[in-house]
């Protein structure tokens, strides 16, 4: 099967003088995931070396690793102490073991030798998690890296592929999947029924060798579409009887089943709305099927109006999530949690945090970012996610006390997978990043994303000094230079309706969306302070405070929250549509550096992936260019006003 094997390819370590690696464990630990890691990596970093289980043979020539399950440790808890002869990994159950092996193997592969070490670690989110909008036929909603490897021609498949998917999740810190689309279309009917049930259970016992439980989308009108009734009401009684027993059925032969994810009322997704129930009626009635088996239902906020009448001013896409949410607080039972999207829209390349983190006092809470590049140049484009999204977990709600960043008031985080069939697993090799760096980061909140990035770096691009800064150079300065040359000042949307790739800057204007920028000849942005739609007023105070006046709104947020005409000055003393022609000129160069800069790297970097990753960035310069002229041209003909550097605007 072609694939990478991403940042897992270990290399021959510098000091090969061992000729034996002796692995020393209870019974128990022999079948691991963990003793598996080991002996994968000892075949590529000693390729000289056999293994053994004999600690007595232990001399000069062996390393030695002790593997101990610790029940005075969390589950998920490690204890390393390394040296260059010996060492010792203690875990809180083989999971902990095998995050303490990957840390081990990590810190190895990175030094390029046996190092001694201490480390000790817990993981920073309980609940790390990726959401996979696969479906049955194999296609991916929003997938830009080949098709589907869970579902093929409308089987579940588990193969090689599935082995090492699990493997690098796990070496990541992921810790839990949910495999198909929230959008379920016809896959409930696999799912909840028989005809998936062997692959099914193969699938869920992989995952759970690897730490990883598995999570499905079900229809929320299963009862009609798989059950053959004539409602899916929540508080109907049949309603209740068939999913308590199909849950029954589901959950017990699959033990490492961990529950649902739920769009509902959503996009045209059914839901409890059609019987006139609420979201609390759902998605209880649906954690208390679960609830005898341990389960959860992670149930989506991402509700609004779509089928809105642009020329309403009053209805505001932004206030839905909190407005339909807020009043439910404290009516969720305690195995539900609520998935928030990270900003009000739909993951744009900049929006404000979700209101709705501050606002739950009595309900579970989960982030959701989107490592998919749906309105991020869809992996065409390098857009390295991980700053922001340690920004956004290090936001400050201030709206409970001293514990009031998002990352420490959520209980969990998903991300959309950025995952596909081909080879490289993310469609470019560059896009492995995030997938990579989001698991690191919610594993380990103290990294820095650029620790991570150089982490990823050296993993999988070795130790070369002028490939680590150029790549790193490229990763942390994308995101900025995709805002820049894209939509300005959050504003938000902008590009081509359906596909969201490249510019359209009235693409959405008179749509039923609710996306508008309202720009006109005098002024630009939504009015969404106190005198506006008043979506501002759903902060704590200070941020309310922040966002709801023109003259304390942070730059980079201003036509989200304001609509202010051209000459407005922003705190950067340029004007808005001054900063508007800069950043665009600005970010189309940066551009053309990234791909200088990857130019310059042929020599040192494998040719399929020298020329893959090339091939991205000539597709980024062009579609920046275009971003670029469209845009500027666009607010240069709307306000008249030229550019004072007198650069030319088509
Ligand atoms: O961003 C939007 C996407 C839809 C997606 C939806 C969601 C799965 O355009 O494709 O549907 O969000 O998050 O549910």
């Amino acid at each position: 099967m072609d694939f990478s094997k991403l940042w897992l390819g270990y290399k021959q370590l510098e000091d090969c003088s061992k000729k034996r690696l002796i692995i020393s464990c209870e019974h128990d630990l022999k079948d691991s995931a963990a003793v598996d890691e080991l002996k994968n990596a000892a075949a590529d970093m000693m390729p000289e070396a056999i293994v053994l289980w004999r600690s007595e043979l232990f001399d000069d020539a062996s390393y030695l690793i002790v593997l101990t399950v610790k029940p005075e440790l969390s589950r998920e808890e490690y204890d390393i102490a390394a040296s260059d002869n010996i060492t010792e990994i203690c875990g809180g159950s083989d999971i902990g073991v095998l995050y303490g092996v990957y840390a081990f193997l990590r810190r190895t592969a990175l030094e390029g030798r046996f190092v001694s070490f201490t480390e000790h670690h817990i993981p920073s989110q309980p609940l790390r998690m990726l959401n996979h909008w696969d479906n049955s036929d194999g296609s991916i909603e929003r997938g830009y890296s080949g098709n589907s490897f869970f579902f093929r021609d409308g089987e579940l498949v588990v193969d090689q592929r599935t082995v090492m998917y699990a493997r690098l999740m796990a070496s990541a810190g992921i810790n839990a999947t949910v495999i198909n689309n929230v959008n379920v279309r016809g896959l409930a009917k696999h799912l909840l029924s028989e005809s998936y049930a062997d692959t099914l259970t193969e699938l869920s016992e992989l995952l759970r060798r690897y730490g990883i439980k598995l999570f499905i989308c079900p229809d929320f009108a299963a009862p009609i579409t798989v059950g053959g009734l004539e409602s899916a009401d929540p508080l109907d009684v049949n309603v209740i009887n068939w999913w308590t027993q199909c849950c029954s059925r589901l959950f017990s032969s699959l033990p490492n089943l961990a529950g649902f994810l739920v769009k509902a009322d959503s996009e045209g997704q059914p839901g409890p709305f059609a019987y006139g129930r609420d979201h609390a009626d759902g998605a209880n009635m649906l954690a208390k099927a679960v609830k005898p088996y341990g389960g959860t239902i992670i149930w989506r906020c991402f509700v609004y109006n779509c089928t809105q009448d642009w020329r309403d001013e009053k209805t505001d896409r932004a206030r839905s999530a909190y407005d339909c949410f807020k009043p439910l607080d404290g009516k969720f039972d305690d195995n539900v949690i609520l998935q928030v999207k990270n900003g009000p829209m739909d993951f744009q390349v900049r929006e404000p945090v979700s209101p709705l983190f501050g606002a739950m006092d009595k309900t579970n809470l989960m982030a959701e970012f989107q490592l998919a590049q749906e309105y991020t140049g869809q992996q065409k484009h390098v857009v390295y996610l991980v700053p922001m999204i340690k920004e956004i977990l290090a936001h400050k709600t201030h709206c409970k006390g001293e514990n009031d960043e998002v990352g420490k008031i959520v209980c969990g985080v998903a991300a959309v997978a950025n995952t596909g069939d081909d080879h490289c697993w993310t469609g470019t090799e560059l896009a492995a990043a995030n997938l990579y760096g989001y698991g690191r980061l919610l594993f380990d909140e103290s990294l820095s994303a650029e620790q991570i990035a150089e982490e990823w770096i050296a993993l999988t691009f070795g130790d070369d000094k002028e490939v680590h800064d150029k790549v790193l150079e490229i990763l942390m300065e994308s995101h900025k230079a995709y805002e820049d040359y894209t939509v300005p000042l959050g504003l938000g949307w902008m590009c081509k309706p359906n596909n969201h790739y490249g510019p359209d800057p009235w693409g959405y204007e008179f749509d039923r969306w609710g996306t508008y920028n309202r720009a006109d000849r005098d002024a630009v942005g939504v009015e969404r302070g106190p005198e506006g739609t008043g979506y501002s007023t759903q902060y704590s105070k200070e941020l309310a405070d922040l966002y709801g006046s023109v003259e304390n709104c942070p730059d980079e947020l201003l036509l989200f929250f304001h609509r202010v005409p051209y000459t407005h000055k922003l705190h950067s003393g340029k004007t808005v549509i001054q900063h508007i022609y800069d950043t665009h000129f600005e970010g189309f160069e940066k551009a053309e550096h990234f791909a200088a800069l990857w130019d310059s790297l042929e020599s040192k970097v494998d040719e399929k992936t020298f020329a893959n990753v090339k091939e991205r960035f000539n597709e980024q310069v062009r579609c920046a260019k275009e971003w670029r002229d469209i845009i500027n041209c666009f607010f240069h003909r709307l306000s008249g006003i030229d550019d004072e550097k007198g650069r030319k605007i088509y």
